[in-house]
């Protein structure tokens, strides 16, 4: 015992080869939070530090430390206290971790039951060696030999597992490996720019989060988080995998087991006991932060296209929102509007008025985004590009080199955002006075932070790398995204003198993303699986910490057919992030080119979003407090209704919306599992529905299934405006749907919808915190 953590020497007996012993720590944290560390050894010189992911971690998480005190030996296991009725066994040999329940000794997780834990420890290289990988025509020079790290975690009392994005597959996960199970490839996170990427595939897309939750009927919730920025490979393991397993399990107790494996870096792993699925994603936020508080604009729709042309075409499409009576809050321009894909410019021809074009949106009460990429152009005149070659600002090569790779800007680098005083640089360049042309009104999407090179390995920066702090690539690649968006984020903040909060959507993603912005996934297509598959992966967003999260409406790639358009706007109006989005190739699809009828059944799903904007800005606020995320699987609300654990065609916003969507061409009806214990109110026409069963739905084009639970309050604003910003005085309507006792309760949240100044406590209003009961 040590500081009030407990550290211990992990030796291999079976090993002749002179492996030296590994060092494991254990840290207890509140709330019923465990973490192991499992590194090399510093007393035995490792020819380098292995790399541990920066600025991930809250900083008060590690105040919330408890120390060891109460701890046993039982034979070959230590014990020690986790939470109230939990606690964590340390067994020597075979070595072994798990948290179990006190008394009953039920497990929850357990670490290396199945000793596939393995740990390749760097080595100085000898003669003879050839550590030399080969892709197509890339050359990995991996200088310090192989350095991966694997082991198995099981979850008990599992009925399912969740969580591990970003893959385009359904919410719980299906078994990668195992009897009778079709074998697959294991869930890849590996972040990178996927061209027209698949539907049901493992395969890794643009963003990683290595957290991993399970739900069941016996325990209820428990987690698995592993810190580490490398790429990663995870195996479900489907039951009857390892027939031959000595683990006792309580007769009731299902587990699932699966199969962790990294490339690099170390063990930094966090067990999450839940119980319930609000406890676990609780847990998980108290170690990566809850998700910032958007600015109210941001939470309308917002209308993107590769590319808006020109200011003419800005113009006409803003002032047909208004023809068509359509709200919408932002306008935005991708990588067309710069001089060359010089980021922080602006086309002179198509765009010679940035300024005036701004200010002509704000005078409506509406907001511009511009795309800014981590690509930078290797132009001598470019000042950024000067800049950053001056300072040494760029990522290197293998050799020592500006690391040179091609993207939209050609002959490209990439600033080094592992850095802490490159990050400062970077968010400097958002200064008004640096980024010419930029206003108040205008807010960032940054896209291809994989970081996506078109000549490199997979589409992505070589392995071997050097970033700062000699730290390989391969070690942190899923993180430069992170540390990108990061940046940005800062640089909006600086911007303003820390006065409002920032807006910037980035693609991709890693844990801690949430206290920095937005994401969306990436390049869809226009394809009824892919509207059903933007569901699942937005609930497992929410899951694992970012629940700012939308997909491209419409879908990027290729042309929609009408109905599948208007059927992914009613959807996605209750998702989270709200942007219609397109690639250049595609016909234009904004909302009025569909005719009169299409045009108002798009209309009215924009408006819904806009009538529903306070419960969802209060359910944001939510998110911000507590991290439970705004669009929830049903199990996360009725954790004890088993109709609910694998159900992903249909999603709850907040406790109180029971959303099912439309997934199919020509749909008349459609089947809803309405969960029990409650009434379920229909939306649009009050016809009371009992839980507790599954529903035919008829369905018309006009709109998609939505319920009120009983016993809630949601708030709205119910009169039709052009955007946030001429609702702000608006009325607020309360729509009470009471329980069986004739009592309803909700919540609403009200600050000034863009400072800091909550933080202070001044939307913290009487309203807020504060149960609406009424009675009838
Ligand atoms: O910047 C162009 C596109 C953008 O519209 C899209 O949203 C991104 O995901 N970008 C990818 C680069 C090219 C994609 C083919």
């Amino acid at each position: 015992m040590d500081d009030g953590d407990l550290t211990a020497k992990l030796i291999n007996p079976d090993d002749n080869s002179a492996s030296n012993p590994l060092i494991l720590s254990l840290t207890v944290y509140q709330n019923g939070i465990l973490r192991m560390k499992i590194d090399e050894d510093p007393s035995h010189n490792p020819p380098k530090k292995r790399f541990q992911v920066p600025d991930v971690i809250l900083p008060e998480f590690e105040s919330t430390k408890l120390w060891l005190q109460r701890y046993s030996i039982d034979g070959d296991s230590f014990i020690v206290y986790l939470f109230d009725g939990y606690e964590a066994v340390v067994r020597s040999d075979p070595f072994e971790v798990f948290v179990r329940e006190q008394g009953s000794g039920k497990r929850v997780l357990s670490f290396n039951s199945h000793g596939l834990f393995d740990f390749e420890q760097l080595r100085v290289k000898n003669e003879g060696d050839d550590w030399e990988e080969r892709f197509r025509s890339h050359t990995d020079s991996r200088p310090y030999g192989p350095q991966s790290i694997s082991f198995d975690i099981s979850f008990y009392g599992a009925d399912f597992v969740y969580g591990i994005p970003e893959h385009a597959t359904s919410l719980s996960l299906k078994p990668t490996n195992g009897p009778g199970i079709e074998e697959s490839e294991p869930y890849r996170l590996f972040n990178l720019d996927v061209f027209e990427y698949l539907h049901e595939s493992p395969f890794g897309l643009y963003g990683s989060i290595p957290f991993m939750l399970s739900h069941g009927k016996s325990h209820g919730t428990s987690g698995f988080f592993w810190l580490n920025a490398a790429e990663m490979q995870i195996d479900v393991l489907g039951s009857g995998w390892d027939a031959e397993s000595s683990i006792v399990l309580h007769p009731d107790q299902k587990r699932i087991d699966t199969l962790w494996m990294t490339e690099a870096g170390i063990v930094d792993a966090f067990f999450f006991i839940g119980p319930k699925p609000k406890d676990v994603v609780k847990q998980y936020a108290s170690v990566t932060g809850t998700s910032a508080l958007p600015q109210l604009f941001s939470t309308g729709y917002h209308q993107c296209r590769w590319n808006y042309r020109d200011e003419e075409d800005v113009k006409n499409v803003d002032s047909k929102f208004d023809e068509h009576d359509i709200p919408y809050d932002v306008l935005w321009l991708d990588i067309e509007h710069t001089d060359g894909k010089r980021y922080f410019t602006w086309d002179k021809v198509s765009f010679p008025n940035p300024e005036e074009m701004q200010k002509d949106l704000a005078s409506r009460g509406r907001r511009m985004v511009t795309i800014v990429d981590p690509h930078i152009k290797r132009d001598d005149n470019y000042r950024i590009h000067k800049e950053a070659t001056k300072n040494g600002y760029y990522v290197k090569d293998a050799s020592g080199k500006d690391y040179d790779g091609w993207c939209w800007s050609g002959s490209s680098s990439y600033p080094d955002m592992l850095n802490p005083e490159i990050r400062s640089w970077w968010a400097d360049k958002f200064a008004y006075t640096e980024y010419i042309g930029s206003t108040s009104s205008l807010y960032i999407w940054n896209d291809m932070n994989e970081p996506s090179v078109f000549n490199g390995p997979e589409v992505t920066m070589p392995r071997d790398a050097l970033h700062y702090g000699n730290i390989e690539h391969r070690e942190l690649h899923n993180a430069y995204g992170y540390y990108y968006h990061m940046a940005t984020s800062e640089g909006l903040l600086k911007r303003e003198g820390g006065k409002d909060r920032p807006f910037v959507l980035s693609r991709a993603f890693f844990p801690g993303t949430q206290r920095y912005g937005t994401v969306w996934t990436g390049d869809n297509t226009a394809e009824w699986e892919q509207l059903r598959v933007s569901v699942p992966m937005i609930l497992t967003l929410g899951l694992t910490g970012i629940t700012f999260a939308g997909a491209d409406v419409g879908g990027f790639f290729g042309n929609p057919d009408t109905e599948l358009l208007v059927r992914w706007y009613q959807v996605a109006a209750y998702l989270p992030f709200f942007r219609g989005h397109a690639h250049h190739d595609t016909k234009r699809r904004e909302p009025w080119l569909f005719g009169e009828h299409n045009t108002e059944l798009m209309r009215d799903a924009i408006r819904v979003r806009y009538t529903f904007l306070p419960y969802f800005y209060t359910l944001f606020r939510e998110a911000n407090v507590t991290g439970v995320p705004v669009a929830r699987p049903l199990w996360m609300e009725f954790p004890y209704d088993e109709a609910t654990f694998n159900n992903d065609e249909a999603f709850m916003v907040g406790n109180g919306l029971l959303v099912q969507g439309v997934y199919t061409q020509h749909a008349k009806d459609v089947t809803v599992y309405l969960p029990r214990d409650h009434t379920w109110y229909e939306l649009k026409t009050g016809t009371a529905y009992k839980g507790g069963k599954t529903q035919k739905m008829e369905v018309t084009d006009a709109d998609i299934p939505v319920f009120q639970r009983s016993g809630t309050i949601i708030p709205r604003k119910d009169r039709f405006r052009r955007s946030t910003v001429q609702m702000e005085n608006d009325p607020y309507t309360l729509v009470i749907a009471l329980d069986a006792s004739g009592a309803a309760e909700g919540e609403l949240y009200i600050d000034d919808g863009k400072s800091y100044e909550f933080k202070q406590g001044h939307g913290d209003c009487e309203v807020f915190d504060q149960i609406l009961e009424i009675r009838e």
